[in-house]
């Protein structure tokens, strides 16, 4: 058997290596459990129609400045006439703190900027809860870990009832009729049909979050019966699934009396012209949330206030909602844990492991201004390696050369083991927290089988076996392996790294990743992005190698699905159809596209649950991507704030800003803070630009 011996340079680390490759199961090891860690609180499980109900009240109310000067100087109509026949209705008994009171603002700090208002169209608003907030979607899932797991589907929202047909090809759903957008402009149908025909359907358009018609299922049609009855139209029988995608990310209608004359099938605009024909300088942007921008200092602060039209209200008939105005700091996510500890901000996800220790210990003192409760591991970090081997992205030579390391098992295997997730879970936080994520669904949710899970424990020996069993040999002995000769013209094997710098957590966990490859004679070059740049260069294979935070998909299964397995040609995070349309998928990949489709066509709960452990077992096996580390993340709201839903967790089916309800938030009077920016002043007011 020959071997080899690297001298490898800086290191100065002698390897000696065999040529043969491991056979797999001796690469295969017990996966440890994750250290004890229990969310603090737990949910008090109910039903949806133990949330909220759509119905006819016999009056409403409004904030009494609303009333004094607005409806009374005659610029507003009165309450009754700006909601629906039969307004979206909070019952109080699932409010924790009941019925609120109207006043005070939610002090939002956030890392992203905005981009424009056209979310739909595909531009970013600097999320930390503004696009939650503005953007309403036919059904809601945030709120569903309060939901009893038995009776677990989408909550009704803009869509407010539904039914199957016989054969289960047609689901029939009724919008709430009378809704009306901040304007004033009457919500329905027209809404729903441009975004889903000219900006779902015209492939010409991203919308943001990554609406495609292939996350309703191939082949799936969509149609108006008259102004609020819609009707789905699918190849499988009860494909209950796409609720789910009707939800927050990929079903929220933009406003389309404004959007649609700058849409190109309509105007002389560019799809360029389209996407950005709204800068977050154009205020009052018409929405359907519960607060509208009303103004946009740079790098400074976007202010909103309270949306006159807004179509919910609580039992007793108060227009939500509660809080006035919400700010958006547009600052770091770093400083967004910060300046929640330190009350100068009132809310945020505590995510980014590494700011644990200190928020904990200033949130243990007595006069800690907020509350941090956590939830349970559902923050998670993996590798992405960029599977297309047809061009998605247009590659170089070297690049395609990657992509083509990428596709084959072995080196995946060499690189998952040549990783100490032990080691890389620590250098973010000692403790209790973090735990060795092999990839696939995360321990500790509903569809996770460890016995399904395959693991490949830490082993830079057998790494450097594969890589050597592949013919990548140190030829030049610099210390970095080479691509074969005839490839890339037989150049140092250089992998290019994808991190979003808007957090520390990314970052500092692709250093690791950089440093564990190098005794593997790999050469990986950070290509560390913000955010935004990062978020398109990931959309368009513009990548080798991601680091990437996880989505829903990994969490709950039955949100983002369509991101679980390469269904479409742009439904996956990183394998995308190629310059010619088609996905050169691997043959496992077909595997977890099947697996999935049959989840998706499926509503029988145990073959369910069989189909995830297939799931599970061809992912993990085949190292799709290699699992880095995982951990809970801790929700932190300013003590103030009245309503908040017990084990509200950060990151589930939605992130926080959805799972708290935050137009049911409300501060209790003589808690509130003088911190409205435009105090009893409405979107379109003096000083604002606008329709109103
Ligand atoms: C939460 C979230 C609300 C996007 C974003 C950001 C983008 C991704 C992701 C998170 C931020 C916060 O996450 O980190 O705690 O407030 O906004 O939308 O990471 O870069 O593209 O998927 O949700």
């Amino acid at each position: 058997m020959r071997k080899h011996i690297y001298a490898l340079g800086g290191a100065g680390l002698l390897l000696s290596v065999s040529m043969a490759t491991l056979p797999a199961q001796e690469l295969t090891g017990e996966l440890p459990d994750p250290p004890e860690f229990s969310a603090q609180s737990e949910p008090n499980f109910v039903s949806v129609s133990d949330i909220m109900e759509y119905r006819a009240l016999p009056e409403y109310h409004e904030p009494d400045w609303v009333t004094s000067k607005y409806v009374e100087a005659g610029t507003l109509p009165p309450v009754a006439e700006r909601l629906p026949a039969e307004p979206l209705v909070y019952k109080a008994a699932n409010m924790p703190d009941g019925i609120g009171v109207y006043g005070d603002t939610m002090r939002h700090v956030i890392g992203g900027r905005p981009e424009g208002w056209n979310y739909i169209g595909g531009q970013s608003q600097g999320w930390g809860g503004i696009d939650i907030g503005l953007s309403e979607c036919l059904t809601r899932t945030g709120p569903l870990f309060m939901i009893k797991a038995d009776e677990l589907e989408p909550m009704p929202n803009l869509a407010k009832s539904w039914e199957w047909s016989e054969d289960g090809k047609e689901l029939t759903m009724h919008l709430i009729e009378g809704a009306k957008w901040s304007d004033g402009d009457p919500f329905d149908a027209d809404d729903v049909m441009f975004y889903w025909e000219d900006n779902i359907l015209d492939q010409n358009v991203s919308p943001l979050n990554g609406g495609t018609p292939e996350t309703f299922g191939e082949g799936t049609t969509l149609e108006a019966l008259d102004p609020y009855t819609i009707k789905w139209t699918f190849q499988e029988a009860f494909p209950t699934q796409y609720l789910y995608a009707m939800a927050y990310g990929t079903f929220c209608p933009g406003p389309s009396h404004i959007l649609k004359p700058e849409h190109p099938s309509y105007s002389d605009n560019t799809y360029e012209e389209y996407k950005n024909a709204f800068p977050p300088e154009y205020l009052n942007i018409p929405v359907m949330g519960a607060w509208v921008p009303v103004e946009y200092r740079p790098d400074d602060i976007i202010v909103m206030r309270r949306n006159p039209y807004y179509w919910k209200v609580d039992e007793q008939g108060n227009q939500l909602p509660y809080l006035n105005e919400m700010h958006y700091r547009l600052s770091t996510w770093a400083d967004r844990d910060v300046q929640a500890v330190a009350g100068s901000g009132d809310f945020s996800n505590l995510e980014q492991a590494e700011s644990y220790v200190e928020a904990l210990r200033r949130s243990a003192e007595d006069d800690a201004p907020a509350r941090l409760q956590f939830g349970a591991r559902t923050i998670g970090y993996a590798l992405r390696m960029n599977l297309s081997g047809n061009g998605w992205g247009e590659p170089d030579e070297r690049e395609q050369a990657v992509r083509e390391l990428n596709r084959d098992l072995d080196f995946r295997k060499a690189i998952s083991i040549a990783v100490d997730r032990q080691r890389l879970g620590e250098s973010l936080v000692r403790g209790p927290f973090t735990a060795i994520y092999p990839g696939g669904l995360y321990a500790g949710t509903t569809y996770y089988d460890k016995d399904s899970t395959v693991y490949y424990p830490h082993d830079l020996e057998a790494a450097n076996a594969l890589l050597d069993g592949m013919g990548l040999i140190d030829t030049d002995g610099n210390g970095v392996r080479n691509f074969p000769e005839g490839t890339a013209g037989g150049a140092d094997v250089e992998i290019t790294l994808l991190a979003n710098t808007d957090y520390g957590t990314d970052t500092n966990l692709a250093e690791g990743v950089i440093a564990m490859m190098e005794p593997l004679g790999l050469r990986v070059i950070a290509n560390f992005q913000q955010g935004t740049a990062r978020d398109d260069m990931a959309q368009s294979g513009q990548f080798d190698w991601h680091v990437e935070r996880q989505g829903a998909e990994m969490v709950s299964v039955v949100q983002g699905t369509a991101a679980l397995a390469p269904t479409g040609p742009r439904t996956h995070p990183f394998h995308r159809a190629g310059s010619d349309g088609t996905l050169d998928l691997l043959p496992f990949e077909q595997e977890l596209v099947d697996v999935v489709n049959a989840f998706i066509a499926t509503s029988d709960n145990a073959e369910r649950a069989e189909l995830m452990k297939q799931y599970q077992q061809i992912f993990t096996e085949n190292v799709y991507s290699v699992g880095l580390t995982q951990y809970p993340g801790a929700l932190i709201i300013n003590k103030r704030f009245a309503n908040i839903p017990a084990g509200a967790p950060i990151f589930m089916f939605n992130w926080a800003e959805d799972n708290i309800i935050r137009e049911r938030v409300f501060v209790p009077e003589d808690q509130q803070g003088s911190y409205e920016l435009h105090p009893e002043t409405l979107p379109g007011a003096p000083g604002s630009d606008g329709p109103m």
